[in-house]
């Protein structure tokens, strides 16, 4: 298993749009194992592929207290979206240290395939619906800062890139 990189916001990368997976063979199962490893030694309760700059259907997600229950969605529908929507802090791995409110549905039904290759169906709620949501945007190329105001993601883009300088980084991967 493998740390991946994980592309930074205003990385244009983060645009585009992934797409479905072929397969599920040994190439995804070994980009599902270093993506759960990626997500767990970041922090995070979520990882889409584009994050780490892999343009294919794949997201992992684990919203458990004790990082022991990992799911695992390929080629994920989000099918039925509830009307009833919630305002919740998100943050993201690929904007780190900025945090702010996004509504978002409050339960979801989704499809997708699992690490094995087989269909699945999830109805999901609370903090798992929203990271749901959250990484089946980044799989169509959008980043939650996109929710806020041009004022605010101008911010945001601003001081990312700031911090990549002040780091030595490039603007990009
Ligand atoms: O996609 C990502 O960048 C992962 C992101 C998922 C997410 C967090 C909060 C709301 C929606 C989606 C993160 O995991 S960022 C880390 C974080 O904010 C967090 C970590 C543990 C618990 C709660 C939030
Ligand atoms: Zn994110």
């Amino acid at each position: 298993m493998a740390l991946l990189s994980i592309l930074q916001y205003p990385d244009p990368k983060l645009h585009t749009l992934a797409r479905p997976v072929q397969a599920v063979d040994a190439r995804i199962q070994a980009l599902v194992a270093d993506m759960l490893e990626t997500m767990y030694d970041a922090n995070g309760i979520g990882l889409a592929a584009s994050q780490v700059d892999v343009h294919e259907q794949v997201v992992v997600i684990d919203v458990s207290e004790e990082h022991d229950t990992p799911l695992v969605l390929i080629n994920p529908a989000i099918v039925w979206f509830s009307e009833e929507r919630v305002l919740n802090e998100e943050g993201c791995l690929s904007v780190p240290g900025i945090y702010d409110g996004v509504e978002r549905a409050t339960q979801v039904r989704v499809t997708a395939l699992d690490r094995d290759g087989q269909p699945q169906t999830l109805e999901a709620d609370g903090l798992l619906a929203i990271c749901i949501q959250h990484e089946m945007d980044h799989l169509l190329g959008k980043v939650f800062v996109e929710y806020l105001s041009p004022l605010k993601r101008n911010r945001i883009k601003t001081k990312m890139l700031k911090t990549r300088r002040a780091l030595g980084k490039p603007e990009t991967a």
